[in-house]
């Protein structure tokens, strides 16, 4: 789960200026339990929360800077957001994450003096590494609004900051800029694409730009550099919440399509769920994702697979399912601990009597799901492009659909 919280979603802005005042922050029914209870039950591993948005709005009390919930009305300045959320995920068994932007409107030292504005950054980064226990990813996005003026553009000390997270918490992922662990999916629609490789060129790896869109949606075969991509999206038009977005919610078929897409197309998925102005997950985000947990559950209880016997000969892997039985979906998963290597292949099922086809894909990777058509077979064959090592691919799953989505049906 991605959350967007801050004085945006008081102001109904999505890029804060920094000139608000910290006052207007004021979740009167604030209960981040709530946050992660609903959290668990959708399904979700952890959550990732914007910790400072562009505006420059600590929601810890940061001992650098006046622009923080110790200024604001919220628990009369009292209370420390991060050190709530860190207790919930821990209560509910998540992982913690936060979102710090570097592009920072409130500091007016940004972009006027580059090495004071980094120490700044840096101190912020230590506070929140170190107060709240195990940080499992740092995301930092790419946005600056300001970077056409000169008179504000930062040069940021990306060796500085790594340096700083690998030494305070070394088991922390780096998304996004600054020679990150993990790539943007390029885009924020929560499409990953079909061809998908976990692996970069070094060499076309710039610090302080993104990559070409086309190369950070694919990746790039056989490449020096392990940098897998994540998928980030929002399930309501905006990030931050806005009460006219109530009505405005992704459908159960609309984000059923986005987690085949990104869950699917070997990417981990980053939901982004705004909260409220009481400080909670609005009923309109809850229920669009307990409707989703059931549309999953509905499809992926039964490994119609888990049985079957394989063989392997030459680059073909047949799998005996021992008994007719009838499935829609196929998920492979490749053995990345020896890097990716598929990236071709092609699916087939034996019905009266000869070989039909069901459908191909090219790159596997950690994982990598493939509509079929409904199909009754008792035998699936998968010919690989290029012969690859037998245990390079690690499972074969296949599933029935619990419930026809028209948004999935229109790519078979
Ligand atoms: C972008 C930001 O500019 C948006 O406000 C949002 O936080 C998105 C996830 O990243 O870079």
């Amino acid at each position: 789960m991605f959350i967007h919280f801050g004085v945006n979603s008081f102001t109904n802005l999505e890029w804060g200026e920094g000139a608000e005042n910290p006052t207007v922050f004021n979740p009167k029914k604030l209960d981040c339990r709530q946050w992660a209870s609903i959290a668990k039950k959708a399904g979700m591993k952890a959550i990732i929360l914007t910790v400072k948005h562009h505006d420059g709005f600590c929601l810890w009390p940061s001992a650098y800077t006046e622009h923080d919930v110790a200024n604001s009305s919220w628990r009369n300045g009292k209370g420390d957001l991060l050190k709530e959320l860190s207790a919930a995920c821990k209560e509910y068994g998540l992982k913690l994450g936060f979102y710090i932007s570097p592009w920072d409107r409130n500091n007016p030292i940004y972009g006027k003096d580059d090495q004071a504005y980094n120490t700044y950054f840096n101190n912020q980064l230590k506070e929140i590494l170190t107060q709240y226990g195990p940080v499992f990813e740092v995301w930092f996005d790419g946005a600056n609004g300001d970077r056409e003026n000169p008179e504000k553009y930062q040069a940021y000390d990306w060796t500085g900051f790594k340096q700083t997270i690998r030494s305070l918490q070394p088991d922390a992922v780096i998304f996004g800029a600054g020679y990150a662990d993990l790539r943007w999916v390029g885009n924020e629609r929560g499409i990953a694409s079909e061809t998908n490789w976990c692996t970069f060129d070094s060499k076309q790896r710039n610090p302080s730009e993104d990559a070409p869109i086309p190369l950070l949606q694919a990746g790039i075969k056989h490449g020096d550099l392990w940098w897998p991509a994540e998928t980030d999206v929002s399930i309501r038009p905006g990030w931050f919440y806005h009460p006219e977005e109530d009505t405005r919610v992704k459908s159960t078929d609309q984000l059923e399509k986005i987690y085949f897409e990104s869950v699917g197309r070997n990417t981990n998925l980053l939901l982004n769920i705004p909260i409220d102005r009481d400080g909670l997950v609005n009923p309109a985000d809850s229920i669009a994702l307990m409707q989703l947990r059931a549309r999953l559950d509905a499809t992926f209880s039964q490994n119609i697979a888990l049985k079957s016997k394989k063989n392997w000969e030459k680059n073909i892997l047949t799998l005996d399912l021992k008994e007719k039985s009838t499935f829609d979906v196929i998920s492979l998963k490749e053995n990345i601990s020896q890097g990716q290597m598929i990236d071709g292949w092609k699916v087939e099922a034996w019905v009266n009597q000869k070989w039909i086809s069901l459908g191909e894909g090219t790159t596997v990777g950690y994982q990598r799901w493939l509509i079929l058509p409904k199909t009754t077979s008792s035998k699936i064959r998968i010919h690989f492009m290029h012969p690859i090592p037998e245990d390079q691919v690690l499972r074969v799953d296949l599933f029935k659909r619990g419930m026809s989505n028209p948004l999935l049906d229109k790519e078979k």
